[in-house]
């Protein structure tokens, strides 16, 4: 997967940055979202994938906010949505919208503050109630540049992943450790479940198909995939506006 750094745009202000591609062209767009308790990092990870930035006086989010930015895979053009939400409890009504359509989710917690960690099982409880069945998930232990005074072991959260079949990445978003291949690995792992639809849909075509060929396929959550979910997402070309 290649990515392109110059085609994040963000949903904060509804500013764009000067670097930036102003033709937002791409073929496929992904709904992501990031998840976890308040101070994690969430918003620092969004703003280090799409814009390359770290803040380390962050506030708190204020209901959603959300950010873009176009990576390359096998030459499609693909437009990651990312929408971050605040870990507040006090904001936690909009979350039907909020996980509606979402093909991705990133699950983040704070290597050094085991709450954080041990509240994973109810945000994934959380997505489960409210997401589309098929959604890929990942977890995340952030802020892995505090191991000093790390409170959860790394094979612990591994080990967790491996049960609940979620992706499983530390990074930091204040060195910029492993945030791309966190990232990527959940776009790359969404991909290929829309790949394999896509050929699957083809297959049916050419074999006038039936229930056998009817474009499900398999996420690495092991589940078989909603095709709702992805049919009714858009292939797009040329888009001039964020569109959420
Ligand atoms: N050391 C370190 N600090 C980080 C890292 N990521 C975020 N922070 C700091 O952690 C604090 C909270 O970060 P945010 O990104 O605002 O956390 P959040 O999860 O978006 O919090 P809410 O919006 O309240 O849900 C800020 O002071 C950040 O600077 C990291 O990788 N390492
Ligand atoms: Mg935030």
């Amino acid at each position: 997967m290649s990515t392109s750094g110059t085609a994040a745009d963000s949903g904060n202000n509804g500013a764009t940055k000067d670097n930036q591609d102003y033709g937002f062209e791409y073929d496929i767009l992904f709904k992501l979202v990031l998840i976890g308790d308040s101070g994690v990092g969430k918003s620092n990870l969004l703003t280090r994938f799409t814009a390359n930035e770290f803040n380390i006086d962050s506030k708190s989010t204020i209901g959603v906010e959300f950010a873009n930015r176009i990576v390359q895979i096998e030459g499609k053009k693909i437009k990651a949505q990312i929408w971050d939400t605040a870990g507040q409890e006090r904001y936690r009504a909009i979350t039907s919208a909020y996980y509606r359509g979402a093909m991705g989710a990133l699950i983040v917690y704070d290597i050094t503050k085991s709450k954080s960690y041990e509240n994973c099982s109810d945000w994934l409880k959380e997505l489960k109630e409210n997401a589309d069945s098929n959604i890929v998930i990942g977890l995340i232990g952030n802020k892995s540049d505090l191991a000093h005074n790390r409170s959860v072991p790394t094979e612990e959260a591994r080990n967790f992943a491996k049960e609940n079949q979620l992706l499983f990445t530390e990074t930091s978003a204040l060195e910029n450790d492993n945030v791309e291949k966190a990232f990527e690995e959940l776009i790359t792992a969404i991909y290929n479940i829309y790949k394999k639809h896509q050929a699957n849909i083809d297959i049916g075509q050419d074999s006038q198909s039936n229930s056998n060929t009817n474009g499900a396929g398999i996420n690495p959550n092991g589940k078989s995939l909603n095709t709702v979910s992805l049919k009714d997402q858009k292939t797009k070309k040329s888009s001039s506006s964020n569109c959420c």
